[in-house]
């Protein structure tokens, strides 16, 4: 990335939440980190010469073109890129962060080739996508598209009870103010989110040539693979589960008086890879909080999360129920915390997005297991799309997760190809 304006906001990036042992990064909602991600994505879009709107949730667009003229002369919103710049706990450098940095790229590209926009564009920053915080994945998108009130969005709380409403207030913004957007949702007239490969599909050339979409132009080669466009998000939802116990002394209550959570947990984690196992989807417990979390007590409580997903719906359903009933089995509650259909992107504009990028020779549409905001935001009707760009590793979620630089380069020329298309008219 030697030299570009990419290089320049990578590097700029690069040193905001990460931590040096492990080389992940650490970026939640409303927190130091996530204010100056807000402040750098300020300071681009300026440097651009772009006016940034901020939406009754924070969600950040940085606008080339009065979008509201647009909108008033034609009734058709802008075309919107860019992704999120939050993190999951020592998360990777891309996941979020390519396509923040790919869609200023992408703007520069298109002024270095002299495109003047018929249709305004603009650059968006989600907020708060990893819920990693409080819980809940593509909150900003979820409250700005109605799919989550605001109310429940400002109750959910982080590990250190700090509700989402507090943070709101700690990082001076008003949750009196906070909530679903409508203005903001008529100026998205189309949503194309570039973003890392989460898993091995376009790494594996293997798994690449059965994704190609027309065998007769498999010699064809479209930048190698490198890029995807998205055909769909598979179903998935995050349960809450609340186990109890009773606190004790580790030292000096005997096995058979104890009523140790930490157990109840342990079951409840075996149970649902077991399910997952059963039904062929995917499911984790990736986060579990003990209370009082003592070395030496025994847990008077266990909070974890579940989060399951795949390609079929009804693998996952019964997967959750048979898990929700060994948990009341075990006296605890499962409350779900955000579902999501299985969510394919808008039809048309995919087509478009596709036939943009080399015309679609050699281009695979990619589905994910992956949740987006643009699966939010086209589940709520906002023509939206994906472009996927290869991840050798297929490891996301973590310092491993990984894109070439040729390769980011490449997601940077197919994004301008589409977005040169899309502003056109
Ligand atoms: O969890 C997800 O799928 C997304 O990265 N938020
Ligand atoms: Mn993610
Ligand atoms: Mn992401
Ligand atoms: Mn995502």
């Amino acid at each position: 990335m030697a030299g570009s304006p990419f290089a320049s906001m990578w590097a700029d990036l690069d040193p905001v939440g990460r931590d040096g042992r492990t080389g992940g990064y650490r970026r939640y909602a409303w927190t130091r980190e996530d204010a100056t991600l807000r402040e750098w994505f300020v300071a681009q879009a300026h440097a651009r010469g772009l006016d940034v709107l901020e939406d009754r949730v924070g969600n950040q667009f940085a606008w080339w073109g009065d979008v509201d003229a647009h909108v008033t002369a034609t009734g058709q919103g802008g075309v919107v890129t860019g992704s999120h710049l939050d993190s999951v706990p020592d998360g990777g450098a891309f996941d979020g962060p390519l396509g923040v940095v790919s869609g200023f790229a992408a703007v520069d590209a298109l002024r270095a080739k002299g495109v003047r926009p018929a249709r305004p564009l603009a650059v968006a920053n989600f907020v708060d996508e990893e819920g990693a915080r409080f819980g809940v994945a593509c909150a900003g998108s979820r409250v700005l598209s109605g799919a989550m009130t605001a109310e429940r969005a400002l109750g959910l709380t982080d590990v250190d009870g700090v509700s989402m409403a507090d943070a709101l207030r700690a990082s001076g913004r008003d949750p009196g103010e906070y909530g679903a957007d409508e203005d903001m949702l008529r100026r998205i007239g189309a949503f194309v989110e570039l973003h890392v490969e989460q898993g091995q599909a376009l790494g594996d050339p293997g798994r690449l040539a059965r994704l190609r979409l027309d065998e007769a132009s498999a010699g064809v080669d479209a930048w190698g693979g490198a890029v995807a466009v998205g055909a769909s998000i598979h179903p998935h939802g995050r349960w809450r589960i609340d186990l109890p116990g009773t606190a004790n002394h580790a030292g000096t209550t005997a096995i058979a008086d104890r009523s140790d959570a930490m157990l109840l947990a342990a079951e409840v984690t075996l149970a649902v890879r077991a399910a997952a196992e059963r039904y062929g989807c995917v499911a984790t417990v990736g986060r579990l909080e003990a209370t009082p979390n003592g070395i030496n007590a025994i847990a008077s409580h266990v909070r974890l999360w579940l989060d399951a997903r795949g390609a079929d719906t009804s693998a996952v359903r019964a997967t959750v129920t048979e898990v929700s009933s060994r948990v009341a089995d075990l006296g605890g509650q499962v409350a779900e915390q955000s579902w999501t259909d299985d969510t394919p992107f808008t039809a048309d504009l995919t087509s478009r997005v596709h036939a943009a990028v080399r015309g679609g020779q050699d281009v695979p549409l990619l589905s994910t297991g992956a949740g987006h905001d643009a699966g939010v935001l086209a589940a709520a009707g906002v023509p939206s799309a994906m472009l996927f760009v290869r991840n050798p590793t297929g490891i996301s979620h973590s310092p491993q997760e990984f894109a070439e630089e040729a390769d980011c380069h490449t997601g940077v020329d197919a994004l301008t190809c589409v977005l040169e298309d899309l502003v056109a008219v």
